[in-house]
């Protein structure tokens, strides 16, 4: 196996410490950092996203395959930084007001950095108005809303509403959680839902792709 399938491999694992010394090795082997994302991290994480949509793995797999990426990402970061590769694209994520949840939404901040996406993660009970200021503030491509509550299902149509009525910088908008349905996401004039984690990366690229 080449030192990028190893790599692929580890993050798939969940094997951090050897996740990070196989970045550190590509690296030493010269592979461009770029490449070692596209194409052992990405791969590696859509990987886990399909085993996880198909009830192979469960939330503990997904987050230990997240921390190894991460791992291996704290060995890339310097060196595509110093190249000036950064991702292409920019989301914001929080779960609404009045709602603490937010495993499920951590879970998608992790498959969209996997899909290599920057990420800014507003957390949880997230005001309205908080996230008009952050996407004036990032201008980021995309922007999701997660709520677990049917109790702050209204907390999610105001801050559609508040982010298309305020005249921000043109952004998607796409809605998740338990009790979200594309139904839902529909009525509330978002431009995408995702039942999962997984799909939500597919979904992501989809829609900065289509803008
Ligand atoms: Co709460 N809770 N909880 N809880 N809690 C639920 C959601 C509940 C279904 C339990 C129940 O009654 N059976 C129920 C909601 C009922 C309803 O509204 N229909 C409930 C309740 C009632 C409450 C409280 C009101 C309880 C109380 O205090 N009386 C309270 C509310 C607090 C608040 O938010 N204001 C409360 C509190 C809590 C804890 C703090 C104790 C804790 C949260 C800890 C935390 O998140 N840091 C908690 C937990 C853990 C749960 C359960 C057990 C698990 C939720 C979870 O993390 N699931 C939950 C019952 C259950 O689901 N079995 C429950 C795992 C996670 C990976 O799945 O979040 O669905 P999920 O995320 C998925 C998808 O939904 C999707 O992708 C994720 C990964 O595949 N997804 C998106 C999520 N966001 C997305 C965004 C996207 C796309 C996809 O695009 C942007």
């Amino acid at each position: 196996m080449t030192t990028l399938e190893q790599l692929y491999q580890a993050v798939i694992d969940g094997k951090n410490k050897d996740a990070r010394a196989l970045a550190q090795r590509a690296l030493d082997e010269g592979a461009n950092p770029g490449d070692i994302v596209d194409k052992a991290l990405v791969p590696a994480m859509a990987a886990v996203g399909e085993r996880f949509k198909s009830n192979e793995i469960f939330v503990p797999e997904m987050l230990v395959a997240a921390r190894a990426m991460k791992e291996a990402m704290g060995v890339l970061e310097p060196r595509l930084v110093a190249a000036g590769i950064t991702p292409k694209y920019t989301a914001l994520i929080g779960t609404v007001q009045g709602d603490l949840h937010d495993i499920g939404k951590n879970l998608v901040a992790v498959m969209w950095r996997g899909s290599n996406f920057r990420v800014i993660d507003l957390g949880s009970n997230v005001p309205a108005t908080k996230f008009v200021s952050a996407i004036n503030e990032h201008r980021p491509h995309l922007v999701g809303l997660s709520a677990l509550l049917t109790t702050t299902m209204p907390a999610m149509v105001e801050t559609v509403r508040a982010i298309r009525s305020a005249g921000c910088p043109p952004v998607k908008i796409m809605v998740g959680g338990a009790p979200i349905s594309q139904q839902f996401a529909d009525e509330v004039g978002a431009d995408g839902f995702a039942p999962d984690a997984a799909s939500a990366a597919e979904k992501a690229r989809a829609l900065v792709e289509s803008a």
